[in-house]
C-alpha cells in the first residue's frame, strides 16, 4: 500500500493537468469542463498542498483584456478556495501560446506588437502571483521557436528573450519582489525547434543576464526524454549550479511526443533516480532541492472525471512509493559498501591535496612515472552489483 500524501510532502500540480479536457490535435474532449474551485478542494482533500496555474487557466484570455471587473470576480472566487481550504500556490506560469496572435512567438516573436503584449501579459500575471505568495513563476516558451531555419534570426530572438528576462527581473528587484524566474525547456512541440531546448541551453542562457541569480530552470522529466537525456543527469546539473528552482514530474516513453504521463509511468528505473536525488542528495554532499514536488502531466483521453482523480493519486502514491524505496536504498548496509567498492564517494574528495600546488604534483613520482597505470586499468569497478541493489530495492526484492 503507498502512503498517503501530507502537506509536509509539498505536493502541487498544475490547474492545467486535472483541468485538462483531453482535447488533442485528432479529437475533441472526452471530459466535461473541470471548475477551478472544485480541483483546489479535491486536491487539498488528497493531501497535495498547492496548486499552479497558467493566467489563461483560471481567467480567459478575453476577459483578462477586457473586463477587469469579471476578472476580479472569477480570482475572488479562487481565493476563497485557497482559503478554505488552506492551499498554497507555490508557482504561477503564463499562457504565451494557445492565443493565435502567438502563434509566431511570444517574447520572442518577428512582430514587435506581439512581444509587447507579451510582456504586459507575463508582468500582470506575475503581479497575481506576488499577491497568491508564489515564490517562482515559470517561462515555458512553447511558441518561442521556428519550423523554418531561415525565418528565424536566432541571435535576434535571443536578444529579445534576455531583453524580456531582464525588464522582468529588474521589475523585481526594484519592486523588493521575494519571487524567482524558472525557464523551463522543452526541444519541440507545438514548434517544429523551440529555442532553449534543454537544462543545458536554458542554464547558459541565464548567464547571459542582468540578474542571473534570479533566473533558474523549470526541467520537465518529458521534455529531457524526448531528447533521449537522461532527466536525473539533467536536474543534477542544474542543482550542483544553483539552478534547480523548480521541477516539472512527469512521465515518457522515451523520444516521441510529449506524452505527459504520470510520474513513474514512464522510465521507472530514472523515476527512481530522480526521487533518489531529490529525497537524499548527492552521496558526496552537495547542494540539496526543497521546492515543491510538482506535477504537469495529463490525465489520459481515455478516462473519464473519475479517472483523473485516479491519476493526480497515483502521481503522488508513486512518488512516495519510490522516496520509501530511495530511502531504504540508502540505508542498506550492503549498498554503502557497494558505493565504497565503486569509489563513488572518494569524488568529493580535491584531486590536488590541500595547499599542494600543481608543480607539487608535476614533483610527485607516484602520481605519473611510478604509478601502476596496469593496475589502475585492471581495477574492479563493482557498478553492477550497485545498480542491481538500486533495482533490487526498486523492485521491493532487497531484503
Ligand atoms: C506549462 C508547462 C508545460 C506546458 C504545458 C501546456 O506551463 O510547464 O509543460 O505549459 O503543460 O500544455
Ligand atoms: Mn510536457
Ligand atoms: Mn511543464
Ligand atoms: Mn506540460
Amino acid at each position: 500500500m503507498a502512503p498517503t500524501p501530507t502537506r509536509d510532502d509539498k505536493f502541487s500540480f498544475g490547474l492545467w493537468t486535472v483541468g485538462w479536457t483531453a482535447n488533442d490535435p485528432f479529437g475533441a474532449a472526452t471530459r466535461p469542463v473541470l471548475d477551478t474551485v472544485e480541483a483546489v478542494h479535491r486536491l487539498s482533500d488528497m493531501g497535495a498542498y498547492g496548486i499552479t496555474f497558467h493566467d489563461d487557466d483560471v481567467v480567459p484570455f478575453e476577459t483578462t483584456q477586457r473586463d477587469a471587473a469579471e476578472r476580479t470576480r472569477i480570482l475572488d472566487r479562487l481565493r476563497k478556495a485557497l482559503q478554505d481550504t488552506g492551499m498554497q500556490v507555490p508557482m504561477v506560469t503564463t499562457n504565451l501560446f494557445s492565443h493565435p496572435m502567438f502563434k509566431e512567438g511570444a517574447f520572442t516573436a518577428n512582430d514587435r506588437g506581439v512581444r509587447r503584449y507579451a510582456l504586459r501579459k507575463a508582468l500582470l500575471q506575475m503581479e497575481l502571483g506576488i499577491e497568491l505568495g508564489a515564490k517562482t513563476f515559470v517561462m515555458w516558451g512553447g511558441r518561442e521557436g521556428s519550423e523554418v531555419d531561415v525565418a528565424k534570426d536566432v541571435h535576434g530572438a535571443l536578444s529579445r528573450y534576455k531583453e524580456a528576462v531582464d525588464l522582468l527581473t529588474t521589475h523585481i528587484v526594484e519592486q523588493g519582489w521575494d519571487i524567482r524566474i524558472a525557464i523551463e525547456p522543452k526541444p519541440n512541440e507545438p514548434r517544429g525547434d523551440i529555442l532553449l531546448p534543454t537544462v543545458g541551453h536554458a542554464i547558459a542562457f541565464t548567464h547571459t543576464l542582468e540578474h542571473p541569480h534570479l533566473v533558474g530552470v523549470n526541467p520537465e522529466v518529458g521534455h529531457e526524454q524526448m531528447s533521449n537525456l537522461n532527466f536525473t543527469q539533467g536536474i543534477a546539473q542544474a542543482l550542483s549550479a544553483g539552478k534547480l528552482f523548480h521541477i516539472d514530474l512527469n512521465g515518457q516513453h522515451g523520444p516521441k511526443f510529449d506524452q505527459d504521463l504520470i510520474f513513474g509511468h514512464g522510465d521507472l528505473i530514472n523515476a527512481f533516480t530522480t526521487v533518489d536525488l531529490l529525497e537524499n542528495g548527492f552521496p558526496g554532499g552537495g547542494p540539496a532541492y526543497d521546492g515543491p514536488r510538482h506535477f504537469d502531466y495529463k490525465p489520459l483521453r481515455t478516462e473519464s472525471t473519475e479517472g483523473v482523480w485516479t491519476s493526480a493519486e497515483a502521481n503522488m502514491a508513486t512518488y512516495l512509493l519510490l522516496k520509501e524505496r530511495a530511502l531504504a536504498f540508502r540505508a542498506d548496509p550492503r549498498v554503502q559498501e557497494a558505493l565504497q567498492q565503486a569509489q563513488v564517494t572518494e569524488l568529493a574528495t580535491p584531486t590536488l591535496a590541500e595547499g599542494e600546488t600543481l608543480a607539487d604534483l608535476v614533483a610527485d613520482r607516484t602520481a605519473f612515472e611510478d604509478f601502476d597505470a596496469d593496475a589502475s586499468g585492471a581495477r574492479h569497478g563493482g557498478q553492477v552489483r550497485l545498480d542491481q541493489l538500486a533495482l533490487e530495492h526498486l523492485m521491493g526484492a532487497a531484503s
